[in-house]
């Protein structure tokens, strides 16, 4: 049966299993149980205005079996439970460090080579990743389904996950701790290369290749990152407000900020925005925007201001 998420990390059998056991046991029980009950209510019912229930006070056989049995059940599935819990939390040797940090509403991973990505994990198949990770402000909670990890993120402390991917592909992350209005946005991508790919990757080749295959117009390309960038989070196409202004109608209009000053949105404008969200503080909002410099390229961001300017 397939109801369970795919399986793409060395723990994923290990947790599937102990569910699994779980159920299995839970689900005999209680068809045993609940057989029990009903057929003992009839075979036991008063069959007539004199019939007395036998003052039987217990049973020593009967109570250590539901004594001894549900305990050794207990103990197996703890022996299993703890098992994999301790692979999960012991980091192999081996293991490469990348630094997870969540803020509200998005992810930034920083890698030991200096690379940095937004709400993309990049990972090469095989290898022992360790996560270090920290909350920039509220509880945020890092979540990937298909690796069977899952651990919070605090403000005050690192917090680690420990996973090894078996599978190529691409696999959702999630935020699975309430943390305000764009929760539901928080969402990321874990990208599972081969070793050569991750190699290129790494070395920056990767992305010239994908960007030169895709002949997307930009505008479209845009609307691709305003969601797996997560600007979604905070503004929307469609003149709703949200924690931002909506991009709807936005470009060439007059903007007035918090400071009295005003200026008509254009490129320039809408590229400060991003990369400098402090300098010009749109009158109403307050100063959230996390600023995107480092994490967003040049063509990105003129592929959101061709998207923006669709928004009619
Ligand atoms: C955490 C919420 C949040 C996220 C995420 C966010 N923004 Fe913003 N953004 C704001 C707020 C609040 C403002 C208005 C205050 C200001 O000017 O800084 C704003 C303002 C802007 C403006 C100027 C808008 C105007 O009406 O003048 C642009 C352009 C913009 N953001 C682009 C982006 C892009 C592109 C992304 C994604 C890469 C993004 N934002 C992600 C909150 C956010
Ligand atoms: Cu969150």
């Amino acid at each position: 049966m397939n109801w369970l998420p795919v399986s793409a990390s060395t723990f994923a059998p290990g947790v599937d299993f102990v569910l699994w056991l779980v159920t299995i046991i839970s689900v005999i029980s209680c068809i045993l149980i609940g057989f029990l009950l009903v057929y003992f209510v009839i075979k036991y019912r008063r069959k007539s205005d004199n019939d007395q229930t036998p003052a039987i006070t217990h049973d020593s056989f009967l109570e250590t079996l539901w004594t001894v049995i549900p305990t050794i059940l207990c103990i197996v599935i703890f022996i299993y439970g703890y098992v994999f819990y301790d692979q999960y939390t012991t980091t192999p040797k081996n293991a490469v460090e990348i630094n997870v940090t969540a803020k509200q509403w998005l992810w930034t991973f920083d890698y030991s080579n200096g690379k940095k990505t937004l709400n993309e994990l990049y990972v090469p198949i095989g290898q022992p990743i360790r996560l270090v990770m920290q909350s920039d402000d509220v509880l945020h909670s890092f979540f990937v389904p298909a690796f069977r990890v899952k651990q919070d993120l605090m403000g005050n402390r690192y917090t680690y996950i420990n996973f090894t991917a078996t599978k190529e592909g691409v696999f959702d992350i999630y935020c699975t701790e309430y943390c305000g209005t764009a929760h539901s946005n928080m969402l990321g991508k874990v990208h599972v290369l081969s070793k050569e790919k991750f190699a290129s990757w790494e070395d920056g080749s990767a992305k010239k290749v994908q960007k030169a295959s895709s002949n997307l117009p930009p505008a479209e390309v845009g609307r691709q990152l305003y969601s797996d960038k997560g600007c979604v989070a905070c503004h929307s196409i469609d003149g709703a407000d949200g924690v931002g202004p909506t991009w709807k109608g936005l470009f060439g209009k007059n903007r007035i900020f918090a400071d009295g000053t005003s200026i008509l949105a254009d490129e320039n404008y809408i590229k400060e925005s991003i990369l400098y969200p402090g300098e010009k503080i749109v009158e109403g909002y307050g100063p959230v925007m996390p600023s995107y410099k480092g994490l967003l390229e040049d063509s990105d961001i003129t592929a959101i201001i061709e998207y923006i300017k669709s928004l009619k």
